[in-house]
């Protein structure tokens, strides 16, 4: 007898299986969701993982490796595998030479792979030992454990290779938050800071543990736990308390806690006279304050610093130079193996030394300094010499210091691409930057010792203000491990991870991140322009600001468009910041006609008809652009609203919400840069190009006074 069953009772149990598979979910998961896996999928992971065997005594590192892999492996099988002392065909193996010298003493290959990974590297492979298959999580110390434990997973959760050998090409990999102690976020744009400092040093919230799961995950192996604007109380003893705390946390998971340090602290706690580098009671105190940190937290990263900097004070207060400031730092940390990241994000105040082009500012202030600094010193430099533009070329110091070890300093948080309310994957950013050619021999990647992520982490509940900004937090700690690695492929591993591997899911989302940045651009600063958001909390659109106390302060300074033309001529004409590039890199740059039309008003300035590539005029190309940044926004939603039947519903809302207010956003950063350079270039509108909304005083007059994450 055949059975069948009613067709609405069929549909119903349908819909139900699909809500289960799709159940809502609140990105607090992150890449770490371990959902269930298809049943062929099960099977052969379940053949993999009888056991999970780990010779030797267990450490708080190797705790936290078996609980990832338990977690993970419940999540995707329903059930979790045993620990175990023995290992038998189909162990989980986890397991360093020391833990397990029979490993590599019989197997010289393998000595030798692993002493190519180094102390952070991880293999993983199917292979024999003693006898038995088992998959093989290989590496020189616990953390290389921890990482190869979590590369593992991904590779169990997405379909990837079983086999793999890898190792971080940069040993500093931060993230710095710019938190402040009241918990509020300069910058941040996805609650309050995860730091409750009020609580601690008692209150641990679970979410410090999360944080550090999450991190080590991409191997961040450091952070930097308060703002870049410090305050000289975090130097205190009970924040230094607070701090030994949070840094217990995150120690089994490989990351080293920092704390940025206010230049005129001892000053400022009244406990010196003066904060002059120079001075011997001013060395004294610091070398104390190392001692008492390094007391309470024996791993300590080290500080960093931003000096002489839109009002921070510096040793130039005291006719130092950097060098000396950073090196009187680092005379006190040395002793404990700690170091100083200097930031070279400068731009003097008031008085003192101005460069004629903010973009000149820091490479005057730092080239001279090459091998001046000590060597726990580093530099810590930002991807491009203005401030964090949704796009700039690469900063002239890459390539231009190479006594001095450099960081590279990238913004996560989107402050000036649209906050996390606009989608913009940064991976195609943090690539092209890291891909460029110094001309010294070098790409930027190749010219670094580490590399620092200002933090989009927040308390929200999905971290990061937005799901797709939790892809900007992994694009970043991916890069960080490999600098050369791809943006797409990165951006593939996510959607994987985050949505579903189904290549209908994937696939569309990938495609979605590799033109959201550009759309960003498009819409906001198309062809080099830069700097034109809103003053203070950095809300654009505002290209007509010109009333702020510092000329560079304004976006007319930037873009100096007038009834002749627009952009900024760098070229030996005008402010020769061209001349801070390698000879190639000038000299290409030097004519229009050869520099990337991306850049092409960073450099020069040019009249309105100036004939563009495309036929069109400079004018039509800049709308034309405009449009297209508007064009691709919705192109990013129509895609979006076409996934809906294959995401869970909530991610799918939240996700939509956050397209739709980004396409008003694009229209509203079009149209008001569309009627300010009219008004300037005096040009009509070519036929078929939409004039704006409203006049421009309607868009003079907008007010944000409640923008989240203002300065
Ligand atoms: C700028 C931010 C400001 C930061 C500064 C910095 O607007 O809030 O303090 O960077 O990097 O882009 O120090």
């Amino acid at each position: 007898m055949r059975f069948f069953l009613p067709a609405a009772l069929a549909g119903l149990l349908l819909s139900l299986a699909a809500t289960v598979f799709a159940a809502d979910e609140d990105g607090y998961d992150l890449w770490l969701r371990y959902r269930p896996l298809e049943r062929a999928a099960q099977t052969t992971l379940k053949a993999q993982t009888r056991n999970i065997v780990l010779p030797g005594a267990p450490t708080p590192t190797t705790d936290a490796a078996l609980a990832e892999l338990q977690r993970g492996l419940k999540g995707m099988l329903g059930q979790a595998p045993a620990t175990a002392a023995t290992t038998v065909d189909g162990s989980l193996l986890l397991a360093t030479p020391s833990r397990l010298p029979s490993l590599t003493a019989a197997d010289a290959a393998l000595r030798a792979d692993l002493a190519a990974l180094g102390d952070e590297g991880y293999l993983l492979r199917q292979t024999r030992v003693h006898g038995h298959k088992v998959t093989l999580v290989a590496a020189n110390s616990d953390i290389g454990l921890l990482y190869g434990a979590f590369a593992w997973l991904r590779g169990a959760a997405i379909g990837g290779t079983a086999a793999a050998s890898s190792a971080p090409k940069l040993q500093l990999r931060l993230l710095n938050h710019w938190d402040n102690l009241d918990r509020s976020v300069e910058r941040g744009y996805s609650g309050q800071s995860i730091w409750d400092w009020w609580g601690l040093p008692e209150i641990k919230d679970q979410r410090y543990t999360d944080y550090a799961r999450a991190n080590a995950s991409l191997g961040i192996n450091g952070t930097v736990l308060n703002n870049v604007n410090s305050k000289p109380e975090v130097l205190t003893a009970s924040f230094i308390a607070k701090t030994a705390a949070v840094a217990d946390i995150l120690r089994p998971y490989g990351i080293k806690v920092y704390l940025s340090a206010r230049f005129s602290t001892p000053l400022e706690l009244h406990e010196t006279s003066t904060a002059d580098p120079l001075a011997p009671e001013v060395q004294q105190w610091w070398k104390n304050k190392a001692d008492e940190i390094y007391k309470a937290i024996p791993d300590f990263g080290g500080f960093l610093v931003k000096a002489n900097s839109e009002g921070q004070p510096g040793p130039q207060d005291y006719h130092r130079t950097h060098a000396d400031g950073a090196n009187m730092l680092a005379a006190a940390v040395a002793p404990h193996k700690g170091i100083v990241m200097w930031r070279a994000f400068v731009y003097a105040p008031k008085g003192a030394h101005l460069a004629d082009d903010r973009a000149k500012q820091a490479y005057e202030e730092f080239k001279p300094l090459d091998g001046k600094f000590a060597a726990n010193v580093l530099v810590q430099v930002k991807n491009g010499a203005i401030d964090f533009q949704p796009r700039e070329p690469f900063h002239p110091l890459f390539g231009a210091m190479p006594k001095t070890p450099l960081m590279m300093e990238f913004q996560i948080t989107k402050e000036y691409l649209g906050y996390s309310t606009d989608m913009a994957y940064l991976g195609t950013m943090y690539e092209e930057t890291l891909e460029s050619d110094t001309h010294t021999g070098k790409t930027v990647a190749q010219t670094l010792s580490g590399m620092a992520g200002v933090a989009n982490i927040g308390s929200d509940r999905n971290w990061s203000g937005s799901h797709f900004d939790q892809a900007n937090w992994y694009a970043y700690g991916r890069l960080a491990w490999n600098p050369q690695a791809k943006a797409r492929d990165i951006a593939a591993e996510w959607a994987a991870l985050t949505f579903s591997p189904d290549r209908r899911v994937a696939g569309p989302i990938v495609d979605m991140m590799m033109i959201s940045r550009e759309a960003v651009v498009n819409y906001m600063t198309p062809l080099g322009l830069h700097h034109m958001m809103g003053t203070s909390h950095h809300h654009g659109p505002a290209p007509w600001v010109d009333n702020l106390e510092r000329p560079d302060w304004n976006p007319v300074y930037y873009h100096r468009a007038d009834r002749n033309g627009i952009g900024f001529n760098r070229t030996a004409s005008g402010s020769n910041a061209l001349e801070q590039y390698a000879p190639e890199i000038a000299r290409q740059y030097a004519d229009p006609r050869t520099t990337p039309e991306q850049l092409l008003l960073w450099f020069h300035h040019l009249p309105w008809d100036y004939a563009m590539p495309s036929g069109r005029t400079l004018w039509a190309e800049l709308l034309a652009r405009y449009d297209k940044g508007v064009a691709d926004t919705r192109q990013l939603h129509a895609r979006w609203v076409a996934l809906k039947p294959l995401i869970d519903a909530r991610r799918y809302a939240d996700v939509e919400q956050h397209l739709t207010r980004q396409i008003n956003n694009a229209v509203l950063w079009r149209d008001a840069c569309v009627a300010y350079f009219q008004s300037v270039s005096g040009l009509p509108l070519p036929p078929g190009v939409q004039p704006p909304a409203h006049p421009l005083e309607y868009y003079k007059a907008l007010r944000y006074p409640y923008a989240p994450g203002r300065g």
